[in-house]
């Protein structure tokens, strides 16, 4: 952050960061709201006066919860459980539950922070949140992630309901997850509503809520490309992650006509000149989400691929990257590298991959860049739609489900211009048309409601 900053942003953020010295995520996430939205306030005093940016960064409500668990071995276990229901302006709390052993009050409030923002964007009724637990799901047996499941939702169901704050996964957290944990709130409170999305295709989840945040992002990368009078077909594709996001980012992309040369994991990243098909694609699906494997053993499986052990994959020439894999992950002196090579788009399918000394160097070069709440917003916006089929009783067609995914990327995607397009040329800034977009909706009905 050593760029000079805007007096008033400057004076905005010191007083965030002597309060939450100690949470340097969430302090990140709010600085780069607070560059576009502390001018944009300044010219228009009604969200002045009524302070609704320093109410926006206070949650609602935080619950943090002892998560007491037996593992195989008959040992106890103890994890730390949260959830931030951080803003419910324009719906009920909305956003994913995130196990893994970096979890904290930070990362989660960061999490919340962006989800009101993205979940505005979406055109639909969902307010912000976020939860999780520093639980590690890698290397337990499934009856160890049930029992952790199980626990953890004994805590939280007190707080969470179909109207009121409505779960869904993210990092560590997917099908089985999900399905453990909407047994276990089903059993304790007797009542079958739509208070987790992403649940199974059998008890009420919606087609395409696998696919829609990887899917989401390439639309949405797609759209960027068509405004700039290019297109994706044909493009080298960089993805980090091989998880959910990354895995649907890889088919849709290639499904596009585009050629995907990387996919990573917390080890290193697998390069493929030759491009990851759909065929090993499946490999990949079979090794991560059943073996629960490594993506090491793609490059033993297949020829012509290296491994880059301890390695991120932004070398590698490319001209489009997907960061999808988790915060941070891509920093300045990367971006740069990307710059160099020749990348023109970056679509973030992760929350805020990229450090700000990146954002910076995309945005110095005026390539493309989307922010993670305009571009990822696929998978919210599909748990917005899997609310309404639930609310319905009804079950919508992959067609159907897809093409509402689509419309939305695309309504997201004007929303960035109609707020970020520089005056006088095409240049699109993806940041300010985001964060203002997804600001004016809160804040109308912040004001409409009152001091509460
Ligand atoms: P998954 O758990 O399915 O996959 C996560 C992937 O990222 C894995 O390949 C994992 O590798 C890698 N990863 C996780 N943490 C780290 C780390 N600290 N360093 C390096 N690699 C890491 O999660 P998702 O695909 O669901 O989520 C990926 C990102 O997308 C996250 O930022 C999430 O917040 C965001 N997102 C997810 C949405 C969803 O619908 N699922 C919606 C919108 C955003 P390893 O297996 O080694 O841990
Ligand atoms: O970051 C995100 O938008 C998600 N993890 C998805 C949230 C959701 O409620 O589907």
């Amino acid at each position: 952050m050593e760029t000079a900053l805007d007096p008033k942003v400057q004076e905005f953020m010191d007083k965030v960061q002597a309060k939450y010295a100690h949470e340097p995520e969430f302090v990140q996430a709010v600085q780069e709201v607070a560059e576009v939205i502390v001018p944009y306030v300044e010219e228009n005093k009604k969200y002045k006066d009524a302070k609704i940016l320093e109410r926006m960064i206070v949650p609602e409500r935080v619950f943090i919860f002892r998560v007491p668990w037996l593992d195989d071995k008959g040992e106890y276990q103890i994890n730390t459980g949260y959830r931030i229901q951080m803003n419910s302006a324009i719906g009920p709390y909305k956003g994913g539950l995130r196990f893994h052993p970096s979890v904290n009050l930070s990362i989660l409030k960061f999490l919340a922070f962006e989800q009101v923002f993205k979940n505005s964007l979406t055109t639909l009724p969902m307010g912000g949140g976020k939860g999780g637990s520093d639980f590690d799901p890698k290397g337990k047996s499934d009856n160890e992630v049930m029992k952790f499941c199980q626990s953890f939702m004994t805590e939280l169901q007190k707080h969470i309901g179909a109207d009121t704050d409505v779960p869904a996964g993210d990092i560590g957290v997917g099908a089985r997850e999900v399905g453990y944990l909407f047994g276990q709130y089903k059993r304790l409170r007797d009542e079958f509503t739509g208070v987790l999305t992403g649940k199974g295709l059998e008890f009420g989840g919606s087609l395409i809520r696998p696919e829609a945040t990887g899917y989401g992002c390439v639309y949405f990368a797609e759209e960027m490309l068509t405004f700039a009078g290019d297109e994706l077909k044909g493009k080298t594709v960089v993805i980090s992650g091989s998880g959910n996001v990354a895995q649907y980012a890889c088919e849709k992309a290639t499904q596009l006509g585009a050629k995907v040369v990387t996919l990573s994991d917390s080890s290193g990243f697998v390069y493929d000149p030759n491009g990851i098909d759909a065929e090993k694609l499946a490999f990949i699906m079979e090794l991560k989400n059943v073996k629960r494997g490594r993506i090491k053993e793609y490059a033993e499986a297949f020829d012509g691929v290296e491994y880059y052990e301890g390695e991120k994959p932004w070398g590698i020439k490319c001209d489009v990257a997907m960061p999808c894999a988790t915060q941070n992950e891509l920093n300045g002196e990367a971006a740069q590298t990307l710059v160099n090579n020749g990348c023109i788009c970056v679509a973030e399918g992760a929350n805020m991959p990229s450090t700000p000394e990146a954002i910076h160097v995309f945005e110095q070069n005026k390539i493309l860049y989307a922010p993670g709440k305009a571009s990822n917003a696929g998978g919210v916006a599909v748990s917005g739609l899997e609310m309404s089929q639930n609310s319905n009783r009804i079950a919508w067609t992959a067609e159907e489900v897809d093409y509402k995914l689509k419309l939305i990327m695309q309504s997201i995607h004007q929303t960035c211009v109609k707020y970020g397009k520089e005056e006088h040329s095409d240049f699109v800034d993806y940041v300010k048309g985001a964060n203002i977009g997804g600001f004016v909706k809160v804040a109308d009905a912040m004001l409409a409601q009152g001091l509460v």
